[in-house]
C-alpha cells in the first residue's frame, strides 16, 4: 500500500480518506421533510460516482438528478442502468411499497450508497430535489462535496401546491415560463396556473377564433407589443412541465375580464360601449354577454381546443370580479359553462365568487377573497385551493419601499407569507376541506424575468413549505435560519430574489 502513490490510488477510484462526520439534521431542507434520521457520517461525491436507475423509464430522472448535482458542484456523473442497488454509487428505483401517499418518497444514506425509492416516478422527482438539498460543500484540507447519511420518508400534505402567473398584464415567453417551473419544481411546488386572458391581452391561440389573438393579443398593460402563445408552443410548456411533474392549469377569465376578447369579436360584448384594447390596469369593466348563444358556441369552442392541448385534469374558468354582469345572468353563465367543462372531461376551477353558482363536489374554488365564498363552495361540496390575498398573492410589495408591486390586500414581508397555519385560515373551512395551495403572480406592475424573480423569491419558497410539510414541522426560527442557506443556491442559479432583513442570508 505504502508504495502506492496517491495519484495512483485516485485513478484506481479508491479513497484513502475516512468518511467525513456529518449532520443530516443539520441541512437546510425545504419544504421540511416528515421524517428524518442522521446517522453522524457521509457519503462522498466526486467524478467517479455514478448515478445507476432501476430501469429505462427513470433514465431521464437520472440525468437530470446527475445535471442538478453538476450543476451544484462542477462535477460530471454517468448515469447507468441497473436492474439491482449497486454497491457504491446513487441508485433510482421504484418499490411500490413506498405508498404512504402520492408522491412519496424513501432515502437512505450510508457511507457508499444512496438509495432513492418511490411507488412512482413522480416520488423519484420530488426525492431528486430533497437529495439536491442535501449535498454540502466540506471545507477541510481540501474542499469535498459530501452527502450527510442517514435517512428521510416524507410526503406532501396537500395534492396541488401551485404557483400562477398571469401573462395577459404582461406577457412573458416560453424561455420564462420554463424558468418559473424550473425554480419552482426545486421547492417541490407541482402545479403551474397560467392566467392566460384578461382585458389587456387574449394569449392563447384558438383556431376556430382567431381573431382572438391576431387582434387580441396585440398590446399589453402600459401599451407594449403584447404576444400569445401558438398551440404548439402552449403543448411544449405543458410538455416541460409534465417532466418536472408539475400540471399546468389554463385559466380563461370570463365572463368578465374580457375586454381583449369581445374587442376581437364584438358579437360576444354583453355591455352596451364599444370596446377597444385596453392598456390600463382597471378590472371589472367588462362581460361577455351571458344570455346570447354565440356566447355558449364561443365558451365551447374555446374549452374544447384548450382541452385537447391540456394534459392534467383542471380547467379554470376565472370567474371573478365580474361587476357588470347583473347576479343571475352570471349564475346563469356559470352553470351553462360548468356543463361546458364537464363535457371534455375536465375539472373546473374558479374563484370564489363563482359559488355563487349551481357548483358541486366535482368543482374547485379558488379562495382569494371573501371567507364567505368559500364557505359556501364548501357547502356545496367544492373543494377549496387556498390563495388568500393577504398572505399568498405575489403582486403584493414586501414593505413600502419595494420599487414593484401592488398594496391594496397587504404588504406582505417573508414572515407575512410563511407564518400562518392553512387549515386554521377560515372557520368553517378543514384540512379535508382544501386541495392545496397557490401563490398568484398578478403582472399589472411585472415586466421582466427579473420582476417575477423578485416578487416570487423567496416568499413561494415559504408557500412550497406550507403546502407540504407538517404543521408541527413549521417553525418560523427554524424556516429563516434554512432559508438563509438557500440565498446561495438561489444566487447560483442568478435568481433576482429579494434579501429581506428578517433573514440572516448566506451569501458569499
Ligand atoms: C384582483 S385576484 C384580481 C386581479 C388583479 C389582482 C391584482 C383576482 C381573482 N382578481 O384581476 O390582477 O387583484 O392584485
Amino acid at each position: 500500500m505504502a508504495a502506492l502513490s496517491m495519484g495512483l490510488l485516485m485513478q484506481l477510484g479508491v479513497s484513502c480518506h475516512k468518511p467525513i462526520p456529518a449532520n443530516l439534521s443539520s441541512v437546510s431542507l425545504i419544504p421540511a421533510p416528515v421524517e428524518l434520521n442522521s446517522s453522524g457520517s457521509s457519503l462522498l461525491l466526486d467524478e467517479g460516482t455514478t448515478v445507476y436507475v432501476q430501469n429505462d423509464d427513470l433514465k431521464g430522472l437520472g440525468t437530470l438528478l446527475s445535471e442538478q448535482m453538476a450543476s451544484l458542484t462542477g462535477l460530471e456523473f454517468n448515469v447507468e442502468l441497473s436492474k439491482n442497488a449497486p454497491s457504491k454509487g446513487i441508485y433510482l428505483a421504484i418499490d411500490a411499497e413506498v405508498n404512504v401517499a402520492e408522491e412519496a418518497y424513501a432515502l437512505t444514506i450510508n457511507e457508499k450508497v444512496l438509495v432513492l425509492k418511490a411507488a412512482n416516478p413522480a416520488g423519484i422527482f420530488r426525492g431528486i430535489q430533497t437529495i439536491d438539498q442535501t449535498i454540502v460543500k466540506h471545507e477541510g484540507e481540501t474542499t469535498a462535496w459530501i452527502i450527510p447519511t442517514g435517512s428521510i420518508v416524507d410526503y406532501p400534505q396537500y395534492e396541488y401546491r401551485g404557483v400562477m402567473l398571469d401573462v395577459s398584464r404582461h406577457f412573458f415567453g416560453v424561455e420564462d415560463v420554463k424558468r418559473v417551473i424550473d425554480l419552482a419544481a426545486n421547492y417541490k411546488i407541482n402545479v403551474l396556473h397560467l392566467h392566460l386572458t384578461d382585458d389587456q391581452g387574449w394569449r392563447i391561440e384558438i383556431k376556430s377564433w382567431p381573431k382572438l389573438t391576431s387582434v387580441g393579443a396585440q398590446t399589453q398593460v402600459g401599451g407594449g407589443e403584447g404576444g400569445f402563445y401558438t398551440q404548439e408552443q402552449f403543448k411544449e410548456i405543458v410538455a416541460y412541465a409534465k417532466e418536472r411533474f408539475v400540471t399546468v392549469v389554463p385559466e380563461i377569465d370570463m365572463p368578465g375580464h374580457t375586454n381583449a376578447a369581445v374587442v376581437a369579436y364584438p358579437e360576444l360584448n354583453g355591455t352596451k360601449k364599444k370596446a377597444e384594447l385596453y392598456t390600463g390596469t382597471k378590472v371589472g369593466f367588462s362581460t361577455l354577454a351571458t344570455r346570447k348563444e354565440v356566447t355558449y358556441q364561443f365558451v365551447d369552442d374555446v374549452i374544447r381546443e384548450l382541452s385537447a392541448i391540456t394534459e392534467g385534469p383542471y380547467i379554470h374558468i376565472g370567474g371573478d370580479e365580474s361587476h357588470v354582469t347583473k347576479e343571475d345572468d352570471y349564475v346563469y353563465f356559470i352553470n351553462r359553462t360548468k356543463a361546458i367543462v364537464k363535457k371534455y372531461n375536465k375539472t373546473m376551477v374558479g374563484w370564489d365568487e363563482m359559488a355563487h353558482a349551481a357548483i358541486d363536489a366535482a368543482d374547485v374554488v379558488q379562495y382569494w377573497a371573501k371567507d364567505k365564498n368559500a364557505v359556501m363552495g364548501v357547502e356545496k361540496g367544492a373543494k377549496v385551493l387556498l390563495s388568500p390575498s393577504k398572505r399568498m398573492y405575489l403582486d403584493m410589495k414586501y414593505d413600502s419601499t419595494t420599487h414593484i408591486g401592488l398594496d391594496w390586500a397587504a404588504l406582505i414581508e417573508v414572515d407575512q407569507a410563511y407564518n400562518w397555519d392553512p387549515e386554521k385560515l377560515v372557520e368553517g373551512i378543514d384540512k379535508e376541506d382544501i386541495l392545496g395551495l397557490e401563490s398568484p403572480l398578478w403582472t399589472e406592475t411585472v415586466e421582466t424575468m427579473d420582476d417575477i424573480e423578485y416578487l416570487v423569491f423567496p416568499r413561494l419558497i415559504g408557500h412550497a413549505e406550507l403546502g407540504w410539510s407538517l404543521p408541527e414541522k413549521r417553525d418560523w426560527e427554524s424556516y429563516k435560519k434554512r432559508l438563509a442557506v438557500h440565498g446561495k443556491r438561489l444566487k447560483n442559479k442568478g435568481v433576482d430574489f429579494y434579501q429581506s432583513k428578517l433573514i440572516p442570508w448566506e451569501i458569499e
